[in-house]
């Protein structure tokens, strides 16, 4: 059977399955006063499975917290906060109003740990890097003000590193964009790759997910888009796929999405009608756990395979640009 063939991916299947008990970390479960548990990076680290998550502290800043699993489904917070906004340098200077929706990276012998920087002067991306998860370095600031949503793809092609990543600005459409660097800390080469689309579920802008996942055929990337109504914007997820020496080349972008709010911690909640991934586990059999924030308040999961991704990428596909 083809790998795009339509019997594989039966209409009437969901894309993802829900974990049945979603959700899997609420600020409940938090040894420290937090509004919110969500957008979390999720890893495998020698066999355990470590979730970075944002929480919302009761002035509307954000803080990033740990926890821990051994089956990727039921996860222990730790006593403290894994990363708080820095309080000397030009870290202090860019975080001032908080980290947001950290995406993990492993790369070579390292984690590289990309969020999101608040501060009087916009959003930057800020880049740290952990061995073990018990300490953080922070590297450098690898964007100007206003960006968002970086992911790194977990290996270098063709010599140099390589970003996805969103301006987030109205004068540049809320688009992916993709960057190269050779170092970590100088990027360039920037190029607009995948585009909202007018009057489709993310027309109001999109934004990378989850680190790119390598298969076979190409890399996956799991994106978020926004639609905008008359009650809201709404938050769904859908995917792409790259080519795996030129990831500039989008070989497709499925049309339908793979995920909207639907369990009623996604359709209410701090933010209401919000699925917003920033992570992705591919397992060694071809399933992958698929973690999302729901609502901006509570953590969720749930699970796909690698080959189900792929056929939905193609069937049908939309443009790219
Ligand atoms: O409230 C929904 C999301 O809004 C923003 O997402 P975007 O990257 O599309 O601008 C972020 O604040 C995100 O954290 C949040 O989940």
């Amino acid at each position: 059977m083809s790998l795009f063939s339509k019997q594989e991916h039966p209409e009437n299947q969901p894309i993802v399955t829900r974990y049945s008990k979603n959700p899997i970390l609420t600020r409940d479960d938090i040894p420290y006063p937090v509004a919110t548990v969500h957008n979390a990076g999720v890893v495998k680290h020698k066999g355990k499975y470590i979730m970075l998550f944002r929480s919302h502290l009761d002035n509307g800043r954000s803080i990033i917290g740990r926890a821990d699993s051994d089956d990727g489904f039921k996860f222990k917070a730790h006593p403290q906060p894994f990363l708080v906004p820095a309080t000397d340098g030009i870290f202090a200077e860019y975080e001032a109003y908080g980290v947001e929706d950290l995406r993990i990276c492993p790369i070579e012998d390292k984690y590289l740990l990309c969020y999101s920087a608040y501060s009087r002067h916009g959003v930057r991306i800020a880049l740290a890097q952990t061995n073990d998860f018990e300490t953080v370095e922070r590297i450098a600031f690898i964007s100007q003000a206003d960006m968002r949503n970086v992911v790194i793809f977990p290996e270098k092609i063709n010599g140099r590193y390589v970003r996805l990543d969103r301006p987030h600005s109205e004068i540049s459409p809320w688009s992916i964009w993709i960057s190269y660097s050779p170092d970590l800390i100088h990027w360039g080469d920037s190029k607009r790759i995948i585009q909202a689309q007018t009057y489709h579920w993310d027309e109001m802008k999109i934004g990378p997910g989850a680190a790119p996942i390598k298969t076979a055929e190409g890399w996956l990337n799991i994106y978020h888009g926004v639609f905008d109504t008359m009650a809201g914007a709404v938050y769904r997820l859908g995917v792409a796929l790259h080519d795996l020496n030129d990831p500039s080349k989008v070989i497709a972008v499925g049309d339908r999405w793979i995920l909207q709010p639907e369990a009623p911690w996604e359709i209410s909640g701090y933010v209401p009608n919000v699925v917003f991934s920033c992570a992705a586990v591919p397992e060694d059999d071809g399933q992958i756990k698929l973690y999302w924030g729901g609502a901006d308040t509570v953590m969720c999961v749930g699970t796909t395979t690698i080959n189900r991704l792929l056929q939905h990428c193609l069937n049908p596909a939309r443009p790219a640009l």
